[in-house]
């Protein structure tokens, strides 16, 4: 254990504390110290990226000064669990202004760099995110880095440095172009690389058996290639705590073990080649959301990652005096989908092979370590590696898996005599077709607790996709719906809200969601309703604005602002928000006249490059802006937008624009979703269906104050088994057919009729995410929103109430049921109930 020492005192001349100091002046010289002496800057000269990256290290100061602090106390308490967080994915958003919200150091910043002239606005409004992430599970991850600091959990976030994020959107001629995301290259001031605790990583070779001076049988891998890890730290402070974790994430490197100047040109070419190879591996992140690729360097990916963190677990443990047999007392590690299992492996060769124990205790303490959280039950989306794939790569973690699979194989025959079929159901290896390796199994076998995202998921996890695993390890069972961080999503994204919040009911609601019951009551009053409405609308007026000024759309501030933002997918169905315009459009058409609410539909998100159809439906989308927008019947009343490029900063403005919330998906489709508790707990009503967190949204909020519409995941089940015909649907319903024809013709394709042809094919025939099946009802439902909008008061009492019964969707509620139920940790460490 470290002596504890005090923190250097550093000030300047003027007599500010540039380094810790929280007050305007000392944030002022702090910001000044950086431009001069780091960034060889006069402000007078100093551009505003010189500015961002002076305050970013200012701010990045105080952090770890908090960092530093937080590891100390650690180290005076080694008995207690740190959490790892191991995931392929972490989708930060913007660091800046989230760091002066929680250091609480905002004003005084705004203040600091007004002296020089400089408005924190545009700072922020400068500031790139690294978009590490695909959607959900990414931003998931860090909403729960958030939380674990707020609640004084030691944890690390461990992952991958990707030099190039999730691709930057582009919308040209209403088609999606993907742009290379160059996230560092302005720099990027959070993060601090830590070459000195780099770490090797092994790929390929073989395996050799030997015996040991004991005359024990060992296995050592000779590998045929080694990377480096080297990591990169960001700190990640709680809000208004003293506790600062870090998000460690790892970038590939070249080992150089070569003597270049012995070698002769060609071979220099060759080493050069390995480099290019070696630092591939953390180059790009994977732009698909659902389906895997199952290619090499994915995998490899993974593994760098996951052997990188264990590594970096097992040193910190042992270091501070901990045996290998102890590892889960010290280490509750969570493995973010499948993405990260072959942890389970690695953990279990370092034991066997690098600290010799038996098998049964090494497999103890891996299961103890563990804990696997589902994110889809999309059956194209659970990972599989081919055995030849994978063997070749990870000879050693191969034979280890078969191993693990003997054992599991045994247990079943023990439990389910004769049951073959279970057997081959259950078993980590796939013989149908190319033999593969079932991560998801992998995951199950090797973890103490296995959680799906929502309740709805995990039953449908229980009774379908795992339905075998419940069976034999029911314990090991349990839900945790998500969460987000109200800090991020309403303190930071939306400061009018989060004054009215303040004033109304006192300023501990960022920390104790629940607190915004306080609200209900105000429910009731006109003059807060009054209050509540100008919020929203000032929110929406700025958007109206970023709107004019990225897509060229003057939109209305005062219409209902409908808005659906996510990954585009045919299961999220945007498809059919798409039909509900047309059949609005159509309605105006042949009455120009008609009395419609006027709406803005916003639609936002990335469709994977490969995934044709997603591409398609953004086309779509953008057609139908192009034919509704300016056509004179329409008469400005509806508006149809695609945002490019959402992202979490601009989540951070649409959020907390919006009236009405889409989260239509089919259900039993959406494992969670926190797009909608985003958008709820800025005020928006849902329009939804029975699935993932919408049904416990609608428990919370009130089943009065939520548009349900939508057949029910078991509704959709037996509609496909009986029989579903999407074309019987479509024939029967005049609108419907209507609206499905204007596609159909070319209307919306300058006359194309082959352009949207597959899309319509696919629906009337197929359709298997239901969009037909559900239109009217869709529809239906859409109708009863318009006539609540009339009323405006009815509306903002709703939306008053959303918002004072959001609080079970704070992800710190969300940590909280995993430190229960799952990791058996409390804050700094001190052990829960059920504990290992
Ligand atoms: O995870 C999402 C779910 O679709 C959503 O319902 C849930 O709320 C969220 C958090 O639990 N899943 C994803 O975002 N998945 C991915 O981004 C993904 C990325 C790479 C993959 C597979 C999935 O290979």
């Amino acid at each position: 254990m470290f002596p504890s020492v005090s923190a250097p005192e550093v000030s300047s001349e003027s007599g500010h504390d540039v380094r810790t100091g929280l007050d305007a002046a000392s944030l002022s010289q702090a910001v000044c110290d950086y431009l001069y002496y780091f960034q060889g800057r006069h402000p007078a000269t100093a551009s505003r990226n010189d500015f961002y990256l002076a305050t970013a290290y200012a701010v990045r100061d105080r952090l770890f000064q908090r960092g530093v602090q937080s590891l100390d106390a650690l180290l005076h308490r080694p008995d207690g669990r740190t959490v790892a967080y191991l995931s392929a994915e972490f989708l930060m958003g913007p660091q800046l202004a989230a760091n002066l919200v929680n250091l609480g150091i905002h004003d005084a910043m705004r203040e600091a760099l007004w002296r020089m002239d400089i408005r924190l606005e545009d700072m922020i409004e400068h500031e790139v995110e690294p978009g590490l992430g695909n959607g959900g599970l990414g931003r998931l991850a860090a909403c729960y880095l958030d939380s674990l600091a707020t609640l004084e959990i030691p944890a690390i976030g461990y992952g991958i440095r990707y030099e190039f994020g999730i691709f930057s959107q582009q919308i040209r001629d209403g088609w999606q172009v993907e742009l290379t995301d160059k996230w560092l290259h302005l720099g990027y001031p959070w993060e601090l690389a830590r070459p000195e605790r780099a770490v090797a990583v092994r790929f390929g070779g073989y395996t050799e058996p030997y015996t040991d001076e004991d005359g024990r049988y060992r296995v050592r891998w000779i590998p045929g290639e080694i990377v480096k890890g080297v990591p990169h730290d960001t700190p990640i402070l709680g809000y208004r705590v003293k506790t600062c974790n870090l998000l460690r994430l790892w970038r590939a490197e070249a080992v150089q073990t070569f003597d270049f100047s012995a070698f002769n040109i060609g071979d220099y070419a060759r080493a050069v080649e390995e480099q290019v190879t070696s630092e591939t591996i953390s180059k790009v992140l994977y732009p698909n959301d659902a389906s895997p690729q199952g290619k090499a360097l994915r995998l490899k990916q993974q593994y760098f990652f996951v052997a990188c963190a264990i590594q970096d677990m097992l040193r910190a443990h042992l270091r501070f005096g901990g045996r290998p047999e102890t590892f889960h007392k010290r280490w509750a590690a969570q493995l973010n989908d499948t993405h990260p299992t072959v942890a389970v492996p690695e953990l279990m060769r370092l034991l066997l092979d690098d600290h010799g124990l038996e098998w049964e205790e090494a497999w103890d303490v891996t299961q103890k370590t563990f804990g696997y959280t589902n994110h889809t039950l999309l059956p194209e989306a659970l990972e599989t590696w081919p055995i030849d794939l994978f063997g070749a790569l990870l000879p050693r973690h191969l034979e280890i898996v078969f191993e693990i699979n003997r054992r599991l194989c045994d247990g079943i025959r023990r439990v389910y005599p004769g049951d073959e079929d279970r057997v081959r159901r259950m078993s980590l290896i796939e013989e149908q077709g190319r033999r593969s390796l079932r991560m998801a199994n992998l995951a199950c076998v090797g973890s103490h607790a296995i959680n799906g995202v929502a309740a709805l998921h995990t039953e449908l996890l229980k009774s379908q996709v795992l339905s075998d695993w419940v069976a034999m390890f029911p314990e090991r069972f349990c839900n945790v719906t998500n969460g987000v961080t109200p800090r991020r999503f309403v303190v930071v994204a939306n400061p009018g809200l989060s004054g009215l919040l303040d004033r109304t009911t006192g300023d501990d609601w960022p920390v104790h969601l629940d607190a915004l019951r306080r609200l209900e009551p105000h429910a009731e009053d006109a003059e807060f309703r009054r209050r509540w409405r100008e919020v929203k609308r000032e929110n929406k007026r700025q958007l109206a604005a970023v709107i004019r000024d990225r897509t060229g759309i003057a939109v209305d501030p005062d219409s209902l602002f409908d808005i659906q933002v996510k990954r585009i997918h045919e299961y999220k169905r945007q498809h059919l928000n798409v039909l509900h315009i047309l059949t609005l459009y159509r309605r105006l058409k042949q009455n120009p006249d008609l009395d419609v609410v006027p709406r803005t539909f916003v639609f936002g998100g990335k469709a994977a490059p490969g995934y044709h159809v997603a591409k398609l439906i953004i086309k779509l989308i953008t057609a139908t802006g192009d034919l509704v927008n300016d056509d004179p019947d329409v008469r400005g009343r509806l508006k149809v937008v695609f945002f490019p490029n959402f992202s979490v900063k601009n989540g951070e403005m649409i959020y907390p624009a919006a009236d009405l919330s889409e989260q239509i998906s089919t259900a039993g489709q959406e494992a969670s979703g926190t797009g909608n508790m985003k958008f709820s707990l800025n005020g928006a009503l849902t329009i939804g269906t029975l699935d993932g967190a919408n049904i416990e949204i609608r428990d919370e909020v009130g089943a009065d104050n939520f548009f349900l519409f939508g057949l029910t995941a078991d509704e959709v089940r037996s509609a496909k088994a009986g029989g579903y015909h999407p074309r019987g649907v479509y024939e029967q319903n005049e609108e419907l057919r209507a609206v499905v024809d204007l596609i159909a013709s070319g209307a919306l394709a300058g006359g194309d009729a082959a352009l949207f042809r597959s899309l319509v094919d696919g629906l009337l025939w197929h359709d298997p995410f239901m969009v037909l099946a559900d239109y009217q009802s869709y529809v239906d439902c859409q109708t009863r929103v318009a006539a609540l909008w009339r009323d405006p008061d009815a509306w903002s009492r709703m939306s008053i109430l959303n918002v004072a019964r959001m609080g079970k969707f704070s992800s710190d509620r969300s940590i909280r049921d995993y430190c229960e139920r799952v990791w058996h940790v409390g804050p700094l460490g001190v052990p829960t109930e059920g504990a290992p």
